[in-house]
């Protein structure tokens, strides 16, 4: 049994002082507040439940900065799409497993204890498969075994260029799969996810309506009755148009009305939505998987907040393209994105109340649902998802307890994280990974023998 002692944390039933916490086996075993530290305790300032980061392409950490030079006249999330296809063809298994390794350190770091690896990149850069079918879900597992994160891995059933059944693009070869060789592939990662701590998970993630077809969605789902489902949907306007032209309804409402969507499903971005599919979509009970900064990188646009707050939807944080890896950022730049559509202030909270507590409990539940993780509050028999921030920091001294978050969300960085347990494990200490500088120097052998080939 592993003890903290916090001066402050926030509980599922609200903020306690001087909380003693006992974790058993990854779980939260004990709850005591308005108690006194005791020799053994792990005293931290401020502990708050962790987040779930519920939406990640590890590979493209290596490419950030990368692709933010203009070619007059001709840059869109499309050309984007065209220079990460490109680097994909110089990535070997080695340098995967490095860069994963790399990103979930930088997540853990930030404060996130979960990942939901959304994994596409499966085969050699020919298009034949490795060896081992899974041979790259064993690279993203082995990574979180290095870091301690809480791994959902996602493998991804990509299998056509368009709507229609479009044959893949050249760039598109390494992702591809028919549905016979995806459920292989699902039950070989299955298999390997037994070497990594309980609360690791999979689940499936048919990539987009773009690149499955209605029938091959209907057969992956028959096959895969339990465990997460994430897809991207209405993330462009081509997109949106596409798919209105090839399955005669817009991605989200065809979505709804074609797939038993409940709350196993995180649908990512679900940016472009009408008012009735935003207020459909939150009734289903499926979690928005909101990727605020890579939204704002590619260009995509603004998340309909308000109408999908005020019908109650259910809404995570995930940073997808990996372009910055910053908790805080992410959820400010949520918000921001809304004010600035606006020209408003503290949008994304329904009725009255603290921005930051909207913004920051609410990921935290959803995004744990959207992993089929038990965590996203501190209770007991919840996981022992927890991270610990320094009340005492700058950003932080002279707030008030309930505007702490507040804080967190739009004055703090994630310098502030001083401990974070995944499933009680404690891999940060003292605002730095655990395993840092091995994780760091692989990174860097990896980059270097990368940079010649690209
Ligand atoms: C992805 N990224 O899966 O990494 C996609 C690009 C695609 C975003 N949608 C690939 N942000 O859409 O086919
Ligand atoms: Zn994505």
């Amino acid at each position: 049994m592993v003890t903290l002692f916090a001066k402050r944390a926030l509980l599922a039933e609200g903020w306690v002082e001087n909380l003693r916490l006992e974790i058993t086996g990854g779980a939260v075993t004990g709850l005591t507040p308005d108690s006194a530290a005791q020799p053994g305790d792990t005293r931290v300032d401020t502990l708050l439940p962790a987040l779930a980061n519920l939406h990640s392409h590890a590979f493209q950490r290596a490419m950030a900065g990368m692709t933010e030079y203009r070619l007059a006249g001709r840059d869109s999330f499309w050309t984007w799409r065209d220079l990460m296809y490109r680097f994909t063809a110089h990535l070997d298994p080695e340098g995967v497993e490095a860069i994963a390794a790399l990103v979930q350190m930088e997540m853990l770091e930030a404060g996130y204890t979960s990942v939901g690896e959304f994994h596409y990149l499966h085969h050699q850069p020919d298009g034949q498969p490795y060896a081992r079918l899974a041979e790259l879900s064993d690279r993203i597992m082995a990574a979180a075994a290095t870091t301690g994160i809480g791994l959902t891995h996602l493998p991804v059933l990509y299998s056509y260029a368009g709507v229609g059944e479009v044959p893949l693009e050249a760039g598109q070869r390494r992702f591809g799969n028919n549905v016979d060789r995806f459920c292989a592939l699902v039950d070989q990662a299955r298999g390997a996810l037994r070497d990594l701590p309980g609360d690791c998970r999979i689940g499936i993630a048919p990539h987009s309506l773009r690149a499955t077809s209605p029938r091959d969605l209907n057969t992956v789902l028959a096959a895969h009755g339990e465990g997460p489902v994430h897809i991207h949907i209405s993330e462009q306007p081509k997109e949106v148009e596409e798919v209105l032209t090839g399955l005669g309804a817009r991605p989200v409402d065809w979505l709804l009305d074609n797939a038993p969507v409940d709350d196993r499903w995180c649908l990512i971005h679900a940016t472009h939505m009408t008012e009735a599919e935003t207020r459909a979509m939150a009734a289903s009970g499926a979690v928005a998987g909101l990727c605020p900064i890579t939204e704002a990188n590619l260009g995509d646009g603004p998340f309909n907040g308000p109408t999908y707050l005020a019908a109650g939807g259910a809404f995570g944080v995930g940073s997808d393209s990996n372009v910055r890896i910053s908790l805080t950022e992410e959820l400010r730049t949520l918000e921001y994105s809304q004010r600035l559509r606006d020209l408003s202030r503290n949008v994304l909270v329904v009725g009255e109340g603290s921005v930051g507590q909207s913004l920051y409990s609410g990921a935290a539940r959803g995004g744990a649902r959207a992993l089929g993780r038990r965590a996203g509050q501190i209770a007991l028999g919840q996981l022992a998802d927890l991270v610990a921030v320094d009340g005492t920091d700058p950003a932080l001294c002279a707030l008030e307890v309930d505007q702490l978050l507040d804080g967190l969300v739009f004055a703090a960085s994630d310098r502030v994280v001083t401990d974070v347990w995944a499933a009680g494990r404690h891999q940060v200490r003292g605002g730095r990974h655990v395993a840092r500088e091995a994780i760091l120097a692989r990174y860097r052998t990896a980059i270097a023998e990368l940079l010649p080939r690209l």
